[in-house]
């Protein structure tokens, strides 16, 4: 459909006071900016500390991804699979026409035309998002290339649509509410078949920023299924050594195992050197050569602040020094901002306002910003920014990585034996939740891949498809696969690993591995280091990081085959074989 027209019939639909098609302009995000200022929302922060940047907070009950009110709206309900919610797409249209009927009443209603990768890459796609949210504008100018350039590629290309509202018009006369939402009526729909979107409710995040989780997960995975590349949960990043020899590993991470952090490393191994492309999302594709190359598709970060110190992460503090939205942080007196993990907090340092916007009491117990607190901030303000993300065909990776937060059994870091086995390490990819995830502290949660929230088809197809996709090259040219977990903890509770820049020293053994270098000892579950580079570093107790406990392992298979379970039919033969494999091993 043409753009005009979409625009002109959901403009009918939502009734807006009156639209405005963004630009992407410095001027029209200065002014917007400038607007919300004026009504209170935004708080612009001291020019002397943290210049050209705003504090927000969003109501208290808009303030992550609402995965139960998320659906994959398929013809058959099969296909959206077992791990997503489903509602049939008729069904479901009546229910959006009933809410988007009227609910722009008495707002703008801006029209977003946003490219998703580097303006002219081939692997690049473009979406139109149509909200009310000024606080969304904002925020896509920052994560996406958005405006007239992507609006140029427009004609050329079909696009995505996505369709955002917060679900509160206005009456006549009636004042407005700093963040206006509406959280006991929350809909985050998508349409595979019809490549679209629809987003009632909420104004936060993943919900609202319908570019990042929603197009260039959810719909680009059943893109990329349909058309025979990847779009999947994972950072990328170059590693240098001190030779000069670049390589690119890409990972994927299950929430709160510091994906960010590791996407911004300082290595603590002299003359070695990373650079970040991406923390959150990759695109990849086959090249002629027969090599894996990945695309950013977005332009920012979205990253949680909590926990982001000079000590955990000194990149992103400078990322974040300028040109930065916060939102649900706490706000200094002097108009800085401030959350759990920054620094030690005085008991004579002078009051916070906490993240809801009132004075900040200290004995409350509660933290002054939200756990899920966020920044969001342009990938080219990173000190370390690879000039290579903005290259259109993408960086070629030699190493996958998957991990989890496991205090046990799983070792540091291990290799697969081979593609479909790396490809088994990525489904049975688990975490242990922790305090900053609701549900139970230390209960362990599957999320393959990562991506449990963001697979937009059934995700027994999905694992199909990775399988398929190692039968696109030949061995040595397809990325290695590797499993590595930081969390492991000694009988007392306390970490074994330093993790962070000493993480440099396990991505330090995966370059040389992928170098056909670095020495690998064949365990049952996988090839494990000979040793590893411990230079400047006491007291680490590497036989304990490296050791396969096989008891605990034959439980973590029980454990996985009724995880597997779940799949039914739709679980590839692969993958059952890959299990039972282990198993044989395991009991040798
Ligand atoms: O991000 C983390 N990484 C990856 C860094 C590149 N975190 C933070 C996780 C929460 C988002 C980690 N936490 C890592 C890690 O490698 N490791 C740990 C556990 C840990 C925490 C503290 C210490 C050691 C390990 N040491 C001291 O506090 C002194
Ligand atoms: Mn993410």
């Amino acid at each position: 459909m043409p753009l005009k027209t979409w625009i002109d019939e959901i403009a009918a639909l939502c009734c807006p006071k009156r639209v405005h098609l963004c630009d992407g302009s410095q001027e029209e995000f200065d002014a917007i900016a400038a607007e919300m200022v004026r009504s209170g929302v935004l708080v612009p922060l001291n020019p002397h500390k943290r210049p050209h940047s705003f504090w927000c907070h969003s109501h208290p009950d808009d303030v992550a991804r609402v995965e139960e009110n998320t659906f994959i709206c398929s013809q058959k309900k099969e296909d959206a699979g077992p791990t997503n919610n489903w509602k049939d797409p008729l069904e479901m249209k009546q229910i959006l026409k009933k809410l988007f009927h009227g609910c722009m009443k008495g707002r703008t209603m801006y029209v977003i035309p946003y490219c998703m990768g580097p303006l002219h890459s081939p692997f690049s796609r473009i979406g139109v998002e149509i909200t009310d949210s000024p606080y969304v504008v904002l925020n896509m100018k920052i994560m996406t290339r958005m405006g007239k350039t992507a609006l140029e590629r427009l004609d050329a290309a079909s696009f995505i649509p996505g369709v955002h509202s917060v679900g509160v018009p206005l009456q006549p006369g009636q004042k407005d509410v700093p963040w206006p939402c509406n959280p006991m009526n929350r809909w985050i729909v998508h349409f595979p078949e019809e490549r679209a979107i629809w987003s009632y409710g909420s104004g936060y995040g993943g919900n609202a920023l319908l570019g990042k989780k929603c197009f260039a997960l959810r719909i680009a995975s059943t893109l990329a299924h349909k058309e025979g590349w990847l779009a999947e949960h994972m950072l990328i990043v170059g590693i240098t050594n001190p030779a000069g020899e670049k390589k690119y590993f890409a990972a994927a991470f299950p929430s709160a195992c510091g994906k960010t952090n590791l996407a911004m490393l300082t290595p603590t191994l002299p003359g070695w050197k990373i650079e970040c492309v991406g923390d959150d999302i990759a695109w990849m594709h086959f090249g002629a050569d027969g090599r894996l190359y990945a695309i950013n598709p977005e332009a920012g970060y979205f990253g949680v602040a909590p926990g982001t110190s000079f000590k955990t992460n000194p990149n992103a503090m400078r990322t974040i020094a300028h040109d930065t939205i916060f939102t649900n942080v706490a706000l200094t007196e002097d108009k800085d901002v401030w959350w759990e993990g920054m620094e030690i907090l005085s008991a004579s340092s002078p009051p916070l306002t906490s993240w809801l916007g009132t004075p900040y009491d200290p004995a409350s117990g509660k933290p002054a910003a939200y756990p899920n607190a966020r920044f969001t901030v342009s990938a080219k303000q990173c000190p370390i920014y690879d000039k290579e993300a903005e290259n259109p065909q993408g960086v070629p990776i030699s190493a996958i990585l998957f991990g989890g937060r496991r205090a046990s059994t799983v070792p540091l870091v291990f290799e697969s034996f081979n593609w479909n086995h790396g490809v088994f390490l990525g489904a049975s990819v688990s975490s242990e939740t922790t305090a900053a995830s609701k549900g139970e502290m230390g209960r362990l949660r599957h999320d393959p891949f990562a991506m449990l929230p963001f697979c937009g088809y059934n995700m027994g197809d999905y694992f199909a498809h990775w399988l398929e996709m190692g039968r696109k090259s030949s061995s040595e040219k397809l990325p290695r696969i590797y499993y590595v977990n930081w969390f492991q903890k000694d009988n007392a509770g306390q970490f074994l690993w330093p993790g962070f820049g000493d993480n440099s020293r396990v991505l330090k053994w995966i370059f040389e591995r992928t170098d056909h270098k670095g020495e690998a000892i064949d365990s049952p579950i996988g090839r494990l280091p000979k040793t590893l580079d411990l230079h400047g570093l006491q007291g680490i107790n590497l036989d304990r990081l490296l050791s396969v406990d096989r008891n605990a392992w034959l439980g973590e298979c029980d454990e996985l085959f009724g995880y597997f379970k779940l799949f039914g039919d739709r679980l590839p033969q692969g993958l059952m074989e890959e299990l039972k494999a282990l198993r044989g091993r395991l009991e040798q």
